[in-house]
């Protein structure tokens, strides 16, 4: 774990500096069960909930040194990091390159300073979703809190002002209009892991639905 850390972590540092090389896709990129589209279609729990930049703000806290909240304005300072990447919805549409725009997830943990207690992370939106991940699935050099899509800020449909963005688990575990981020010793079930969805995710191993 400690070298796939390092590494996801080198590649990040190349990204950010702008020398990423583009990565060299497998020849197969769509996940067993999945079929490619080209549109971009939205899911929510049928509330589109209306953050005003001046009341927004991302609160990060649980098993840190450094519990912080931040206004749109402090996040809009923070190093901005462009990436792209696919997205995979479980209910198997899957579209490519997706190029997002925002503050990655390595720059916000080493803001907070995770303590060693911290292994998993809970996510909360304002229109009361959340979602769970361990932290290693995190820790990558392609996960961000991303607020453009396509070069134009984020639509409220797809989670704007703000939203988590993890391209190697199933979409639902990025959560859409992020409000709270909290690094925890231990994993409790977010809105779909609690109602029967894996809560592990890997779109590589047709990972849907929890066996429990
Ligand atoms: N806050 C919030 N985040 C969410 C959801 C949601 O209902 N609320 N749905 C999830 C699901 S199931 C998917 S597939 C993606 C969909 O993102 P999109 O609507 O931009 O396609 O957001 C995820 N994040
Ligand atoms: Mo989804």
């Amino acid at each position: 774990m400690k070298e796939a850390f390092i590494a996801a972590k080198e590649r990040w540092a190349r990204k950010m500096a702008g020398q990423a090389k583009p990565e060299i896709r497998s020849e197969n990129r769509l996940p067993p069960g999945q079929r490619l589209v080209s549109n971009f279609p939205v899911l929510d729990l049928g509330v589109k909930p209306e953050i005003p930049l001046d009341r927004w703000e991302l609160k990060i806290g649980g098993h840190v040194e450094n519990p912080t909240v931040f206004t749109w304005a402090q996040f809009m300072e923070l190093p901005q990091f462009r990436d792209t990447s696919d997205l995979h919805c479980v209910t198997t549409w899957s579209q490519f390159d997706m190029a997002w725009e925002g503050v990655s997830f390595f720059s916000l943990a080493e803001l907070v300073r995770p303590k060693a207690s911290a292994t998993h992370v809970f996510f909360k939106s304002y229109d009361g979703y959340s979602t769970n991940n361990p932290i290693e699935a995190l820790m990558d050099d392609d996960v961000l809190v991303a607020h453009r899509w396509n070069g134009a800020p984020l639509a409220v449909e797809h989670g704007g002002p703000a939203r988590v963005i993890v391209p190697k688990r199933y979409a639902w575990k990025g959560a859409k209009w992020i409000r709270e981020i909290t690094f925890m010793d231990r994993d409790i079930l977010g809105f779909w892991e609690l109602r029967g969805y894996s809560n592990t995710a890997d779109p590589w191993t047709d990972d849907r639905f929890s066996n429990e």
